[in-house]
């Protein structure tokens, strides 16, 4: 009878009443809660529910649907209008595409897979399945275009509050759109924008992270790590997703307040990897090598040359390498 319950409740896809159960195997309701005891037991993630009954959760218990997300934000804007995919190209393309159409602000963008993942001036970013958080959020900010670079800077920090809370790990913010963790990427952020001579139309701001990736392509195996790599275990992809969007909408109200980073330079500079170390600049015409000492107001990267000179560094005109390393 057990396995017939496991069975009965993989196929429902939705809860299934204890009394249900009973009748179909004309057993009591004992006799029902034991079986579904000790397929727990075995590692089964089934769900008791007093009032509704019994739930097989798929992917152990990940349950990556709008409804799973939007059952855990503590949100007032941010993802309460939620487009959910199990494919498309890039978030990043369809929350374009749905700006275009309307959508308001806050709306987020989110697919189980992505067929062509973008990374920042055309590279491509990796996603080899059902096994990250692919993301985007739509805004439709009313501040001046030079304010938005700013906001890959709060979505990182984002994304490093929700990772730290749902993990042990210690993830870090590397200058100004990867995270890293033990030197390596864990996630990456895309921020795109459409403008209109000098007003901002819209933002599309996309977060990659990958979480229970077990293996990358060869090239991108000793700078690129996901959650389940760093801790051998995975974690929810909607409680991840919902905890991100929980800390950006924090975030963001504080930046929204003064329209810079001024209240939320401190924290950031603590979790910034690159703050004292060395690192290679490269701009188009220049490179050259400093200590970076954090980021000014603006979110622009200081770094101190060896003599003695602070060097402002924006964001989207150079690359930030660790002189020994990817970070
Ligand atoms: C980024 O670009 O890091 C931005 C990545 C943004 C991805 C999200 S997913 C949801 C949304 N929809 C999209 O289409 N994009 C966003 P960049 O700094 O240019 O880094 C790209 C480089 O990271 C690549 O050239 C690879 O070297 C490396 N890379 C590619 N895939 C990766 C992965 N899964 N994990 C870590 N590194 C990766």
């Amino acid at each position: 009878m057990k396995t017939e319950i496991l069975k009965k409740l993989k196929m429902a896809g939705t809860y299934v009443s204890g009394q249900a159960l009973c009748e179909e195997f004309g057993v009591s309701r004992t006799a029902v809660w034991k079986a579904v005891r000790q397929l727990q037991d075995e590692g089964h993630a089934i769900e008791a529910v007093r009032n509704r009954g019994y739930l097989y959760q798929e992917n152990g218990g990940d349950i990556y649907t709008k409804a799973g997300i939007q059952s855990l934000l503590h949100t007032k804007v941010t993802a309460q209008n939620l487009a959910f995919y199990e494919e498309t190209d890039s978030t990043n393309n369809q929350a374009r595409r749905l700006a275009e159409e309307g959508a308001p602000d806050g709306t987020l963008v989110v697919a189980v897979q992505q067929t062509a993942g973008k990374g920042r001036r055309g590279r491509g970013w990796t996603t080899s399945g059902e096994d990250g958080v692919w993301m985007s959020l739509l805004l439709r900010p009313s501040f001046p275009t030079e304010a938005a670079s700013m906001l890959t800077l709060i979505a990182a920090m984002a994304v490093q509050r929700g990772i730290s809370q749902m993990t042990g790990l210690d993830c870090k913010i590397k200058w100004p759109n990867d995270l890293v963790v033990d030197g390596k990427k864990i996630c990456g952020i895309l921020t795109e924008m459409s403008t209109e001579s000098d007003y901002i139309r819209y933002v599309v701001v996309g977060i990659g992270i990958n979480v229970g990736v077990r293996e990358f392509p060869e090239e991108l195996r000793d700078k690129a790590t996901s959650i389940y790599l760093c801790q051998k275990e995975t974690v929810g992809r909607a409680p991840l997703a919902a905890a991100v969007m929980d800390a950006w909408e924090n975030y963001y109200n504080i930046f929204q307040k003064t329209l810079d980073l001024q209240n939320l330079r401190e924290e950031y500079n603590r979790e910034l990897v690159n703050t004292g170390k060395a690192v290679k600049v490269l701009t188009p015409g220049d490179e050259y090598i400093g200590i970076a000492r954090g980021i000014d107001p603006w979110g622009k990267l200081l770094v101190e040359t060896e003599d003695g000179r602070i060097r402002e560094v924006m964001s989207g005109e150079v690359s930030v390498r660790g002189v020994y390393g990817y970070v």
